[in-house]
């Protein structure tokens, strides 16, 4: 009988209302079952708001540099079980060791991050216009915040909203993605070992569609941070809208690699092979297209396509593989039906375009490398987010066309440009219309003390990570002193004294 597995909810692993679970699966190897988990209600979630608003009216009180000292050691905790949390992400969710390591790591330096913002949160002090007076702004905690995470990054992305959510001072409740439970409960373990007050974390397993929902229409969850699909985000910002609610939205990306005619060839080619088919391509951030210059064009697309059809799929766990499988079926048939639809448009199937042959991978989720030739601007495979290892390629005239080819898509995460030319380097990263441009390196990368996040339909104006996050889970108070004595009025006894 697999291991059972629990909520955390009022400073106790406990059931869920329903006395319902759900089996969690190996994507690799779908005979293997991690454990099962808690299929919660809308009572559970309730339950869960009422614990993290006591958690709140404690937590918010004790000094930013003491809720700074929790968080150094969660990521001392972090770093000690760097290898046990990353060999069970890699079981849960397929991607390989090495990445799975780099997704803790990308924990372990948002908390220390976390650690040492606990002492600064800096407000300021600014002049006053009128004379014997003060004027400052400090952060308040805002409460309860409801944090809905993906299977991607099972651990890296709850870190990046939890820890500073924390460290500001509010209470989390954090519901992941139903593919990746295992990870978050280690993570919940650790946060309650580092000494974090029970009721100031809650953790409810189940679906998103109820779940989600419950927390964002919840009146006393004021601030809500989701990652995810463009869709489900927009649903989620119409209820915020009309609740009034904070919200951080991190969704779709349909991410481009540019290869100028004078680019380093062999570094363009490591680059793009990591970006497209790193996390079998199910990153935000994964290189989705590639846009090439017109003289390199069908050398590079032949490079790519060589080295692409060598990759080794298999089990994460397994040293020698490179690419690990989809997360679920209906990961790998959304990829199935992207070579449908590709071809139907006209484009052609340079490599893959099919579920391997090998019987080892027949128990996971496998999917070949998958290159599309010929793109053309405007085709769906040149538009739409497919989540997999598939990648676009399209050939351009110059750099201009380049960019008005990166910037016609409704997203705008990253973007990346191969070139030795510093000029168009640097028009490069003035008119690529993303939140992130990458200078010969790829579009996947981003590092924990830097803004991440993108424009148009990939976000709604906020960033996660590095210091901008801090103001995303705080409000700003401004204070006015005045000790003159005597009734000042603003902008009226300003200049006429
Ligand atoms: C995501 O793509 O969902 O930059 C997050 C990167 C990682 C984070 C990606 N550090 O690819």
């Amino acid at each position: 009988m697999p291991e059972r597995f629990l909520n955390y909810i009022g400073g106790e692993w406990t059931a869920p209302s329903t006395n319902d679970y759900f089996e969690n699966r190996n994507p690799a190897d779908r005979e293997d079952v991690i454990g099962r988990f808690p299929r919660s209600g809308a009572a559970d979630v309730e339950r869960a708001v009422q614990s993290a608003r006591r958690g709140f009216a404690a937590w918010s009180r004790t000094p930013a540099p003491l809720r700074g000292q929790v968080l150094q050691r969660v990521g001392e905790l972090l770093v000690q079980k760097k290898e046990e949390i990353a060999r069970a992400m890699t079981r849960e969710m397929g991607k390989v060791l090495p990445e799975t390591r780099g997704d803790v790591q990308e924990g372990i330096d948002t908390a220390f991050y976390a650690a040492t913002e606990g002492r600064r949160l800096f407000g300021r002090v600014v002049p006053s216009e009128l004379r014997s007076k003060w004027a400052m702004s400090f952060r308040r905690p805002i409460g309860v915040a409801g944090l809905i995470t993906p299977f991607n990054f099972p651990l890296a992305i709850p870190t990046w909203k939890t820890f500073p959510a924390l460290l500001c001072g509010n209470a989390v409740i954090l519901k992941p993605a139903e593919d990746v439970p295992h990870t978050v409960h280690l993570l919940v373990e650790v946060l309650l070992e580092a000494g974090l007050p029970p009721e100031v974390i809650q953790l409810v397993h189940g679906q998103g569609s109820i779940l989600g929902r419950a927390l964002v229409e919840h009146p006393d969850v004021p601030v809500i941070s989701f990652t995810g699909s463009t869709e489900t985000g927009s649903i989620i910002g119409a209820t915020c809208g009309r609740m009034h609610k904070r919200l951080s939205l991190e969704m779709g990306g349909k991410n481009a690699m540019i290869v100028l005619d004078d680019a380093d060839l062999d570094l363009a080619l490591d680059g793009v092979l990591w970006g497209a088919f790193g996390t079998t391509g199910q990153r935000c951030t994964a290189t989705s297209r590639l846009i090439v210059q017109e003289k390199v064009h069908d050398r590079f697309l032949r490079m790519v396509c060589d080295r692409a059809a060598t990759l080794r799929l298999g089990p994460g766990l397994d040293p020698t593989t490179e690419v690990g499988p989809l997360i679920h079926a209906a990961a790998r048939d959304k990829v199935a039906e992207y070579v449908g639809i590709a071809k139907g448009e006209g484009a052609s199937v340079a490599i893959g375009g099919a579920v391997p042959s090998d019987p080892r991978l027949a128990h996971g989720w496998f999917y070949q490398p998958t290159v599309f030739a010929g793109v053309t601007p405007g085709m769906r495979v040149e538009q739409e987010e497919i989540f997999g290892p598939a990648l676009s390629v399209i050939r351009v005239k110059d750099l201009d066309e380049a960019i008005r080819v990166n910037n016609g898509v409704p997203y705008g995460l990253s973007s990346a440009l191969y070139t030795r030319d510093v000029n168009a380097a640097f028009r490069a990263m003035t008119d690529l219309d993303n939140g992130i441009t990458y200078v010969n390196a790829p579009t996947i990368g981003a590092e924990a003390h830097l803004p991440f996040g993108g424009v148009k339909q990939t976000g709604n104006g906020h960033r996660e990570g590095g210091w901008e996050v801090y103001d995303f889970y705080s409000e700003t108070k401004v204070v006015y002193v005045d000790y003159s004595g005597t009734l000042q009025r603003a902008q009226i006894d300003t200049y006429d004294k």
